[in-house]
């Protein structure tokens, strides 16, 4: 795949976040989920792939853009197909908050070789490169911990495990309090959490627990780029989860699989881009709108090389017409 991708890509995820960070705090997931949408789609007609949107806003009656199987980019014929997992917006419940964390985030790879997720949830465990191969989704969580303890030369006490706070991880809080681990809690946005145990100076070691699917294939593609590791489990909540599954051609036995990194993001030619919207641990947000101006912070990743490039972008937002459209509809 051209190298130069990568930097596309983060044109994507930059013009989702210039155009949602407009609505930071204002009690609307919709309308920035909405706005976020928008611009990625948008931002999409200039690149030159065949893609096809394998994780993204639903199914084709549920999301008018950015739906499973749309074809997006303007690549033709010689030019790359690739498959396109999409999170626009990961936080909506942040945004409309004014919290932090919330990032805009875009995985690509070779055609085939992201996980076509249900909508459905998921159980995950990562760790970044130090602790590659030390995790086992079906070990209970003191030997996991122990394992990546000895694997980073860490004691216990000073492992830090991140985990969304939801009653659904009641049971799994209490056994790493009782294992004797740290715990940083997040509310929203795991994608952004498990990137954080790729990056030492985070000091967040392990993310554990139950999320979305789609974004579960989002953060291994980031996690391969990065040299880490990842193991997930799709997790129904319910019956009609369940049923959803099954739509999508997943048996049970297939269901119960243990998915490792390479099921989930197959091969190297993977790349991951993500745009800060609010502030976060690891990207700064839209901190403001000056008159045309604009500044976004990114990180884009690419798994053949393992670089991790950090892209600071001033936008005139008055010379980029897709950028100025935005900002006509949703700016003022
Ligand atoms: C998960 C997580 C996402 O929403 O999907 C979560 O993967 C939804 O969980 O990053 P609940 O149903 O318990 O709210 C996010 O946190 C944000 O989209």
């Amino acid at each position: 795949m051209d190298r130069n991708l990568a930097l596309e890509l983060v044109r994507v995820t930059e013009t989702a976040a210039l155009a949602s960070a407009r609505f930071m705090g204002r009690g609307d997931k919709n309308g920035a989920d909405g706005a976020a949408v928008e611009g990625m789609r948008k931002a999409f007609a200039s690149i030159k792939v065949e893609g096809e949107v394998v994780i993204g806003e639903g199914e084709l009656d549920e999301a008018p853009m950015l739906y499973i199987g749309e074809k997006v980019g303007c690549g033709c014929g010689e030019d790359m197909e690739v498959d396109i997992a999409v999170d626009p917006l990961d936080g909506t419940s942040l945004i409309a908050k004014g919290l932090p964390n919330v990032i805009s985030v875009i995985a690509m790879g070779k055609k085939g070789s992201l996980l076509h997720a249900p909508d459905t949830y998921m159980k995950k465990i990562a760790v970044g490169p130090k602790a590659k191969g030390c995790i086992d989704i079906n070990a209970s969580v003191k030997e996991n911990i122990e394992n990546v303890a000895k694997a980073l030369e860490k004691d216990i006490a000073d492992l830090t495990v991140i985990i969304q706070d939801r009653e659904r991880h009641g049971e799994m809080i209490r056994e790493i309090r009782e294992v004797g681990a740290r715990i940083k809690m997040f509310g929203d946005g795991d994608v952004a959490a498990g990137i954080a145990t790729c990056f030492e100076d985070t000091g967040v070691d392990i993310l554990m627990g139950i999320g979305g699917a789609p974004e579960g294939v989002i953060t291994a593609a980031a996690i391969k780029c990065m040299g880490g590791d990842m193991q997930c489990q799709l997790y129904p909540m319910s019956e009609e989860e369940r049923g959803r599954c099954h739509e999508l051609g997943w048996s049970e036995e297939e269901i119960e699989k243990i998915l490792h990194l390479e099921d989930l993001a197959k091969g190297d030619e993977i790349f991951f881009a993500a745009t800060g919207i609010t502030d976060g641990d690891l990207l700064k947000g839209i901190v403001s709108y000056d008159k045309n101006r604009a500044k976004t912070h990114s990180v884009v990743m690419r798994a053949k090389t393992g670089t991790i490039r950090f892209v600071e972008a001033i936008h005139r937002l008055d010379k980029n017409q897709v950028i100025e459209d935005l900002m006509e509809k949703y700016g003022k």
